[in-house]
């Protein structure tokens, strides 16, 4: 028996596992996680299993030493040769951050070679740095496996009500979505078409949920673009292009449905048609600014921010900061007053607005714009009526998932996250973390798994964040998995309106999203499909990453329709396997190319492999015999192979 798995079997098996480098610890079949052990959860107090990997050299003994342990500086921990490397599995306090060094033939001490995240050791070299986390919740909220289970998200919550950790998101941009209706394209004059309403409606959407588009997707949830209706004016935007509203983010009636879209009765019909399938709406509520023709700044121009600020002209950006103090006062445009929540008859009026929305169209949830720009005493009273005017009435949790757009605070996107404030927010940094080990092929696995490591509970036990590639803002992310592949935060510059990227052509680009994309559908989070990104469709920044959805002819070439079929296997697998969102990830092997967890739930455990690398890999650590979902081939274990930018998803073999 090897030292790893006789350490994990003396240790019992109450704890989930945060390994590096596959562990031997609990393979497949194992009594460490069969049935009957009351699911992976985490009792507070519980130790992490973790497994520390050295790549076989030509050194005759490795040591791992740090801090893991009282006196692990001294006294390091042996490891063996077990499964082409050398390994062992120990346990580390959970939430821990672990600085080490492998110690090298009672000699030498080195950094650990497969992990990218260092710092000074004060000594003139480096140690390694491993955050260990195991678990996304304690025992009592993750337990219980039935359909009635709410899993400690809005506590209180009736048996039966919609688990908001099962949605998976789909946001339909709608001008550029689909048409159904041309009798409402109207374009606004002076406004080139790149920039200009395009047509999309509430038609087309609701033809697309009538056909099932969502259904065959797994979507249970769309995000659908402001309603509320926008000016027929051309408005400059921060490059000097005139631009219209089609996006909805300039709000004028903030009571009357946006006429290029439809009708108030068409919404409410679209809105019942998605019910009638079990699928949520999102509005996407944007309560920063309105524009100035809107009547309430004529009305009431002192409940807004003036755009004078002393000898200030406060434009976001431009005479103003976007963060901090001013970025909450500044106007986003000259034309785009900014909301001053400060005063209290201005902030009751708006959430009024938002909660007139809500009783008005029985919509579930909203996506709220710009959360950094506002006072969060708006979202504190959004939260407290949503509670007693909303959730007391429908006895369902109104969602509320917020967009910080800071790739790197996480402190910051939390700090708007509880349960007085948002239920989750847009998962920027993860988004960065991923597009880098996944589709850019920048670091290693190892990077992510790491991350991950200290990313599951960083929000809070009820958190749900929602986890993305895409999204509007950004340039399409089918160019940053190109064989040359773009920055993650990279829009492409003047690419958008003067160069615009053509489709890919070749297979690889649309194969690294399938690898994305199975990462998303199989880890917990809400997972975001921005329109279009099922099909890996081009686009630069803002407004090229908006372009028209293909629905038929040669605009869909075989390598886009092939990336959609692989997600719609995803969303009925997702749908399925509640391990998949529910479950409590462990990693099972990690090398540069290659990355494998599980996901368990009770007794119900899923596979996940994925390898983003240009040739075949092995994962290691496998079921002996198992059936990937994504392919229905039996495969055998416990060393598989993948190909090149491939993924699996392995239900072991009864
Ligand atoms: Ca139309
Ligand atoms: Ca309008
Ligand atoms: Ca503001």
């Amino acid at each position: 028996m090897p030292l790893a798995l006789a350490l994990v079997l003396a240790l019992g098996a109450a704890c989930g596992e945060d390994e590096l480098g596959g562990s031997g610890g609990a393979p497949a079949g194992n009594a460490a996680t069969g049935a009957g052990e009351g699911g992976s959860c985490v009792d507070p107090g519980d130790p992490c299993q973790v497994t520390f990997w050295y790549p076989i050299g030509a050194e005759s003994s490795v040591e791992v030493r740090g801090d893991f342990a009282e006196g692990g500086w001294e006294t390091g921990v042996p490891l063996h040769i077990d499964a082409g490397s050398w390994r062992v599995t120990i346990p580390v306090p959970n939430g821990a951050t672990v600085r080490y060094k492998f110690f090298l033939d009672g000699a030498q001490y080195v950094p650990d070679p497969n992990n990218t995240e260092e710092e000074d050791d004060g000594f003139g070299s480096k140690n390694s740095i491993k955050r260990v986390a195991c678990g996304n919740g304690p025992c009592e909220q993750a337990s219980g496996q039935g359909g009635d289970d709410t899993g400690g998200v809005g506590a209180g919550l009736p048996a039966g009500a919609f688990d908001w950790r099962s949605s998976v998101m789909y946001f339909a941009f709608i001008d550029r979505f689909r048409n159904g209706d041309e009798s409402n394209d109207d374009p606004i004059d002076d406004v080139e078409e790149l920039a200009n309403y395009q047509g999309g409606d509430f038609q087309g959407l609701l033809d697309a949920i009538e056909e099932g588009y969502f259904d065959e997707l797994g979507v249970n949830t769309i995000w659908i673009s402001v309603p509320m209706n926008n000016p027929n004016v051309a408005g400059p935007g921060a490059d000097g292009r005139n631009y219209s509203a089609y996006h909805g983010y300039w709000p004028t009636e903030l009571d009357k449905v946006e006429e290029h879209f439809g009708t108030m009765d068409l919404l409410k019909t679209v809105i019942a048609a998605a019910h009638e399938r079990g699928i949520k709406i999102l509005f996407d509520y944007a309560m920063n600014h309105v524009h100035s023709d809107a009547a309430v700044f004529r009305d009431h121009p002192d409940w807004f921010w003036p755009l004078q600020d002393g000898e200030r002209f406060c434009v976001c950006g431009d005479g103003c900061a976007w963060d901090g103090d001013d970025g909450r006062r500044c106007w986003f445009r000259d034309y785009l007053p900014d909301w001053n929540f400060t005063n209290s008859a201005a902030r009751a009026a708006s959430v009024d607005n938002a909660l007139w929305w809500i009783k008005e169209t029985g919509i579930d949830g909203f996506r709220l714009d710009a959360v950094k720009h506002i006072e969060t005493q708006w979202i504190t009273d959004l939260r407290a009526r949503l509670r007693d005017e909303v959730e007391s009435v429908s006895g369902e949790k109104f969602y509320t998932v917020g967009e910080t757009f800071d790739t790197g605070n996480r402190d910051l996107l939390k700090s708007y996250v509880g349960e007085t404030l948002l239920d989750g927010q847009f998962d920027f940094p993860l988004r960065g973390v991923a597009v880098e080990a996944l589709l850019r092929r920048s670091g290693t696995m190892f990077d992510l798994d790491n991350y991950l490591g200290s990313n599951d509970s960083f929000y809070g036990p009820g958190a749900i964040m929602s986890t993305f590639l895409g999204n509007h803002d950004i340039a399409r992310i089918v160019h940053n998995a190109d064989d040359s592949p773009w920055g993650a935060w990279d829009n492409g510059g003047t690419a958008n309106w003067d160069n615009p990227p053509a489709q890919p052509s070749n297979a690889s680009p649309y194969q690294r999203l399938a690898v994305g994309f199975t990462f998303l559908m199989t880890t917990q989070g809400v997972p975001l499909i921005y329109y279009g990104d099922e099909l890996g469709l081009a686009g630069a920044g803002d407004p090229d990453n908006r372009r028209m959805m293909p629905w038929s002819g040669g605009d869909i070439t075989g390598e886009m329709e092939g990336l959609r079929s692989h997600m719609k296997k995803l969303g009925q697998i997702r749908k399925e396997h509640t391990a998949l969102w529910r479950g409590t990830r462990s990693t099972v092997w990690v090398s540069n190319d290659t990355y494998a967890y599980r996901m368990t739930e009770g007794p119900s455990i899923v596979y996940v492999a994925l390898n983003r690398g240009d040739v075949d890999a092995t994962v290691e650590n496998m079921p002996a015999g198992a059936t990937d979902l994504l392919t229905g081939n039996a495969l055998t274990g416990p060393i598989i192979t993948l190909p090149p930018r491939s993924s699996m998803i392995l239900l072991e073999s009864p």
